[in-house]
């Protein structure tokens, strides 16, 4: 599996050659440009000097995880639910492989289910990487209620031995009024099977669109509590840094990094550690 910091290398390549030290005019800038949120880069330099080594500004990031707590997977047998949402185009479906992967690779058995009944494509979307992974999965036709799919889905796998069911989500409706609805429901839905079956609601942000991003996290987060988030898009972007205002602006656990477009194209997230490669894009190796 790849580095954090190599994976991120794009990310921080605009910033060039290294340096031993900065003024705050040009961390500022590096900050910026790397699409840190405005509000957080002048958090940020207010708690340094004008001269800032490598070692202060290590400091001063890693102070701003205090509060951060990285999502607990309990290793169950118990079945759990993943619901996954996020606006059209973010890689809902492309991250269900990914996270497929994942569950299989920690011996779960595991069902799709196809909740993204608006789009006909997307049916056919996550089928491909039904019959690419053997995973089975419950789908219905173009137009039906995903909360039924859900229903059906979490019902079969009580049914089956499965331990780990993954519904995809659609990205846009007709209206965002009725997206908000249909993701309630179906959440609804889940929750009916009681408190032994956890659901997680999983966010899905599209790593490109920078600060954009956080909005979209906030607004997901007051519709339907949001678990987790999972960003998606990080190998094609220089704008990585809105990882950071995501971490400790929601301070919503990030589970993985996507960095393609096949199942194992993710990498584990460590706050730490991207603090660590931004630090070291930035300064000197001392
Ligand atoms: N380069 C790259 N492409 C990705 C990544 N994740 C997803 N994609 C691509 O982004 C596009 C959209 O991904 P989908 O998984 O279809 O996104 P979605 O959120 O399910 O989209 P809708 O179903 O339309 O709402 C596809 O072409 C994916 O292959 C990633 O980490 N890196
Ligand atoms: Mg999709």
């Amino acid at each position: 599996m790849l580095s954090l910091g190599k994976s991120l290398k794009k990310t921080f390549s605009f910033i060039g050659s290294t340096h031993s030290k900065l003024d705050k005019e040009e961390l500022e800038e590096i900050l910026v440009v790397a699409d840190i949120e405005y509000e957080l880069v002048e958090e940020i330099l207010e708690q340094l000097p004008n001269s800032i080594t490598k070692d202060k500004f290590e400091k001063v990031m890693l102070s701003f995880l205090a509060d951060y707590k990285p999502y607990d997977f309990k290793d169950t047998n118990e079945l759990e639910i993943d619901v996954i949402v996020g606006v059209n185009g973010a890689g809902k479906t492309t991250t269900i492989a990914k996270l497929a992967n994942f569950y299989k690779s920690k011996n779960k058995k595991i069902l799709l289910a196809a909740g993204d009944t608006f789009r006909a494509a997307a049916l056919e979307q996550l089928s491909l990487w039904s019959e690419k992974l053997d995973i089975p999965i419950i789908k219905t036709s173009r137009g039906h209620d995903p909360s039924a799919v859900a229903y059906n889905a979490i019902d079969s796998a009580k049914a089956r031995d499965i331990n780990q069911v993954l519904i995809d989500t659609a990205g846009r409706l007709h209206h965002q009024d009725s997206l908000a609805r249909e993701l309630q429901k179906i959440i609804k839905t889940c929750k009916k099977f009681g408190e032994d079956y956890p659901t997680r609601k999983i966010l899905v942000l599209d790593g490109t669109q920078g600060t954009l991003a956080i909005n979209q996290a906030e607004k997901f987060n007051e519709l339907i509590d949001i678990d987790a988030i999972i960003i998606t898009k990080l190998d094609g972007t220089s704008k990585g840094g809105a990882i950071f205002s995501i971490f400790s602006r929601l301070k919503l656990p990030i589970l993985f990094l996507g960095i393609g477009e096949n199942q194992d194209d993710y990498i584990d997230f460590s706050p730490e550690e991207f603090i660590l490669a931004i630090s070291e894009s930035i300064f000197d190796k001392k």
